[in-house]
């Protein structure tokens, strides 16, 4: 074409810079950093507002396009030449664990924008558009279910029911949501939800597999199974002092029982099994009162469609046989399926590592990601780098420069195609 930009000869995963990308990691893992070196940047807190501001604030200086969804996914838009062709996503989320670390998440957000940093510096154009998504609440510690932004958007999760989600404290999703957006005002996108033709999120790992054959990238064939519930069980408050132990009803010594049965209910030979009780709260928690209530949390998992079902099933059985004199009530909050994702998604990250010279290898996620949920709207899948030791939801999570460019390069050639095809 007369006066066409010369084609540049520079690929986009030439074009990503190392130290920009770990820069860009370390001034987001100040927002909400902890004194041991993690963060604790939960959903919809102060620390997760600033961190949507500071994403849109390297945005919008890029002239990229900035937006936020009726549930608080925020996106970040470079065009495409077909504006009217369907979008490549990328991302994952900025919300992180109480003691969280600062790379489960950021990284899928940051290296997604870095990839549109590095098509922007190499005046590579693309067909489709390329955005990147922060998805709201995907750890699931503050509000629950986990990936709640992600599971409204492909439609799993109802918008209205999961605005009504109460934190510990009775703040609503809606509440928090409200001002999260007054403390980092983006525009708005109208309703939820849109056509998307491929999804890629790059993730550390958070276990040992990649850094123990001493591989870069991981290329993901899914992610297991998971069930959350939550317990309570109710018996009645007593004085320690004059109730004699055979007339109690201690919300404590059933949810020990409770919990003591379903951990032989869940227990495999094989160690394929996840079964966690994250939270327990006694209530009122006075020492000298017998409890009267008992919270607790219940995170199962496992990788075959039928086990998750068979003793995830059994969980309220289990829990009624064992209460003794208390009442026991089992709420699941979420079930989400084993993930298998895209045959295309994974040949295209294998090729792109391979092309790249990055050792690489075929691998399951135990975490649970966005990505479920998008592998349910549209070809997608995921790529992950080594954390150091595998170590992940904790302050001491750590990952290499070279690792992340790795992996970014990967998914910056991943995109670029995709987005031309
Ligand atoms: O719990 C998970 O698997 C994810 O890291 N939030
Ligand atoms: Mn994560
Ligand atoms: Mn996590």
């Amino acid at each position: 074409m007369v006066g066409a930009r010369p084609a540049t000869d520079i690929s986009a995963s030439s074009a990503v810079n190392e130290k920009r990308l770990w820069q860009r990691h370390m001034a987001m893992a100040k927002l909400g950093g902890t004194l041991k070196g993690g963060v604790n940047r939960q959903a919809l807190s102060p620390e997760d507002a600033a961190a949507r501001k500071l994403l849109a604030t390297w945005a919008k200086k890029r002239g990229f396009e900035v937006a936020t969804d009726a549930i608080g996914n925020l996106f970040v838009r470079r065009p495409g030449t077909d504006a009217k062709a369907r979008p490549i996503l990328t991302g994952s989320h900025l919300d992180t664990q109480p003691t969280g670390g600062r790379f489960d998440g950021a990284y899928g957000v940051l290296a997604g924008f870095e990839v549109l940093e590095a098509l922007a510096d190499a005046k590579i154009a693309t067909r489709r558009p390329i955005e990147v998504v922060a998805w709201m609440n995907e750890e699931g510690s503050r509000f629950q279910p986990g990936c709640v932004g992600s599971g409204v958007f492909a439609g799993s999760y109802d918008v209205a029911k999961m605005l009504k989600i109460t934190d510990r404290a009775g703040v609503k999703v809606r509440d928090a949501l409200a001002a999260t957006l007054k403390a980092a005002p983006t525009p708005r996108r109208k309703g939820i939800g849109f056509a998307v033709d491929g999804y890629i999120e790059a993730h550390i790992e958070q276990g040992p597999r990649l850094e123990a054959v001493g591989h870069t990238i991981g290329v993901v064939t899914g992610i297991q199974g998971s069930r959350r519930f939550a317990v309570d069980v109710v018996g009645e408050e007593s004085h320690a002092g004059t109730t004699p132990l055979r007339v109690r009803k201690d919300a404590l010594k059933s949810a020990v029982a409770v919990v003591d049965a379903l951990q032989k209910h869940m227990h495999d030979e094989t160690d394929t099994v996840r079964f966690t009780v994250g939270r327990f709260e006694t209530y009122p928690g006075s020492p000298n009162t017998v409890p009267g209530r008992v919270h607790f949390t219940i995170d199962f998992r496992h990788p075959d469609s039928a086990v998750l079902q068979r003793l995830g099933d059994g969980v309220d059985d289990v829990a009624k046989a064992h209460a003794g004199p208390c009442d026991v009530r089992v709420t699941g909050l979420s079930y989400v399926e084993p993930t298998v994702f895209a045959p295309q998604i994974m040949d295209l990250v294998r090729d792109t590592a391979r092309r790249l010279a990055l050792p690489n290898m075929d691998m399951p996620s135990g975490a649970g990601h966005d990505a479920m949920y998008m592998a349910k709207l549209c070809p997608a899948g995921m790529i992950f780098v080594p954390c150091a030791r595998g170590v992940s939801h904790n302050e001491a999570e750590s990952a290499t420069p070279s690792d992340l460019a790795a992996g970014c390069r990967v998914l910056a050639d991943s995109l670029v195609a995709l987005a031309n095809r």
